[in-house]
C-alpha cells in the first residue's frame, strides 16, 4: 500500500509539472499580467474575475478609505417620556434636523393612545381609539435641541384633521424643506387604518413662516399615485425633499404589495418627483423607480450628485449608493448596523451648492412595533463618518 501511495504521489507531481510546462496559448498571453500589489486607479487591461471587475464600478478610492463607507454609533436621546415602555406612546420616523437660530428642530410621528397597536393583521378591529399599527392614530409633533442629544418636546406641529379631510385617520412620517425663507412639511396622510388594504396613503404638505408654526395646509396628494397596475399605485411614503439643480427633488418610497394578501410579491421602490414650487405640481421622473432597495428614504447632496443609504428591504439593502445626476444610483459601499429611518443633519440639503459635503450625524428610530400588545418606537441619534470635511477616524 505504501508503495502504491508513493507511486501515485510521483504520478501526481509529474502531472502537475506537465501542466505547468505546457501553457495554453491564453495563459501564455496573460502570464506576466497578475493583479498588482498597489491598487490601480484604472481597471487593468487583463482578464479579471467577476469580483475584481466589479471593484472598479465603485467610486475611487476603492479600498479602506471609501468616502461613502461608515460605521454608525448610536446615542440614546434625553427629554422624551415613553410611559415606561408600555406601548401607549411612540415616537418614530423623525425628519432631518434643521438648524435655525442656534437650535435644531425635528418633526416626527407621535402616537399617544390608550392601548398599544393591535397589529396590521387585525386592522379590521381598529377603532377611533384602538390603533392598528404603530403609525396609526398619530399626529406630527416637534422638538428642539442645542446639542442633538437633549430635546425639548415643544408640542403638536400638525394635528390630524377632522374626517373626511386627508389624513383624518393619521398623519405620519414627516420631512422638512426650507425654501425661500419658508418651511414646508411633507407627510403621509392616512384615510384608513394602515393594514386594511396595505399601507395605503398619499402625501400632504403644510407650510409656515417659522419652524414653530403655525402650519397652514398647503395641499393633498402632492405626489400623484401611479395609475392602477403601476408600482406606486396606492402608496407614497417617506417623502424627502432636497433642493438640487434649482428645483425641489422629492424622493419618496412605495412599498408595494406590503400587506396582506400577496406578501411574496412585496417590494420597495423609491421614486423621484420634481417641482419648481414646494406646493407643486410635482412631475415624476420617467426612470422611476430610481432605487429598488431601502425601507425609508435617506438622501443627501454629495459632491455634484446625491448619496443615499438603502436601509432594510430589497436586494441591495445596507448599501450606500451614489448618483452623479441624482437619478442613476450605483452601489458605493456596503454598510452594517445602519440606522433605521435615518434622517441626517445635512446642512446643504436646501442650499443647492452643487458640492455636497456629506453628513456626520442624524436621527433614526428603533422599533419593536411588531411586538403584540406593547409595540412602540423610540428615536435615537446616530453619528457617522460620511463627511468630506470632517474626518472621524475612530469610526473607521
Ligand atoms: C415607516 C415608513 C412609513 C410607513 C411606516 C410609517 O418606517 O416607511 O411610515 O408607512 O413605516
Amino acid at each position: 500500500f505504501g508503495l502504491l501511495m508513493a507511486l501515485s504521489l510521483i504520478a501526481c507531481s509529474e502531472q502537475k509539472t506537465e501542466t505547468k510546462s505546457a501553457p495554453t496559448e491564453d495563459s501564455a498571453k496573460t502570464e506576466h499580467k497578475v493583479f498588482p500589489h498597489k491598487m490601480p486607479s484604472e481597471k487593468p487591461d487583463m482578464p479579471l474575475s467577476a469580483a475584481a471587475e466589479r471593484m472598479f464600478s465603485y467610486p475611487a478610492p476603492r479600498v479602506q478609505d471609501n468616502e461613502l463607507f461608515s460605521q454608525f454609533k448610536y446615542t440614546r436621546l434625553k427629554g422624551f417620556d415613553y410611559r415606561n415602555g408600555d406601548g401607549t406612546v411612540s415616537r418614530r420616523d423623525p425628519s432631518r434636523p434643521i438648524l435655525v437660530d442656534g437650535k435644531y428642530y425635528i418633526y416626527y410621528t407621535k402616537r399617544d393612545t390608550k392601548v398599544p397597536p393591535i397589529g396590521w393583521n387585525r386592522a379590521k378591529e381598529a377603532t377611533d381609539e384602538i390603533p392598528s399599527t404603530d403609525w396609526d392614530l398619530c399626529d406630527i409633533w416637534y422638538a428642539t435641541s442645542t446639542d442633538g442629544i437633549t430635546w425639548k418636546e415643544e408640542g403638536v406641529a400638525i394635528k390630524r384633521p377632522e374626517k373626511p379631510k386627508a389624513g383624518w385617520r393619521s398623519v405620519a412620517t414627516p420631512d422638512i424643506l426650507v425654501w425661500k425663507g419658508k418651511y414646508y412639511l411633507y407627510y403621509q396622510a392616512f384615510n384608513e387604518p394602515s393594514g386594511l388594504r396595505g399601507d395605503w396613503c398619499p402625501v400632504s404638505v403644510s407650510y409656515a413662516d417659522s419652524p414653530d408654526g403655525p402650519w397652514i395646509h398647503g395641499g393633498d396628494s402632492v405626489i400623484p399615485f401611479g395609475k392602477k397596475g403601476e408600482w406606486d399605485q396606492d402608496a407614497t411614503h417617506d417623502p424627502q425633499p432636497i433642493v438640487y439643480k434649482g428645483k425641489i427633488y422629492l424622493y419618496y418610497k412605495a412599498a408595494y404589495n406590503k400587506w396582506p394578501d400577496i406578501r411574496d410579491k412585496y417590494a420597495v421602490g423609491h421614486g423621484l418627483a420634481i417641482a419648481e414650487d414646494p406646493l407643486g405640481p410635482f412631475e415624476k421622473h420617467p426612470l422611476n423607480p430610481v432605487m429598488t432597495s431601502g425601507h425609508e428614504t435617506t438622501y443627501f447632496p454629495f459632491k455634484e450628485g446625491m448619496a443615499t443609504l438603502a436601509i432594510k428591504d430589497g436586494n441591495e439593502r445596507y448599501t450606500m449608493q451614489y448618483a452623479e445626476d441624482g437619478v442613476n444610483f450605483k452601489i458605493a459601499s456596503v454598510v452594517s448596523l445602519a440606522p433605521t429611518a435615518a434622517a441626517p443633519y445635512a446642512p446643504d440639503a436646501f442650499t443647492d451648492s452643487g458640492n455636497g459635503r456629506g453628513i456626520t450625524w442624524g436621527l433614526c428610530h428603533f422599533t419593536n412595533a411588531g411586538t403584540p400588545k406593547k409595540g412602540y418606537s423610540i428615536m435615537a441619534r446616530f453619528d457617522c463618518d460620511l463627511s468630506l470635511d470632517v474626518d472621524i477616524p475612530s469610526y473607521k
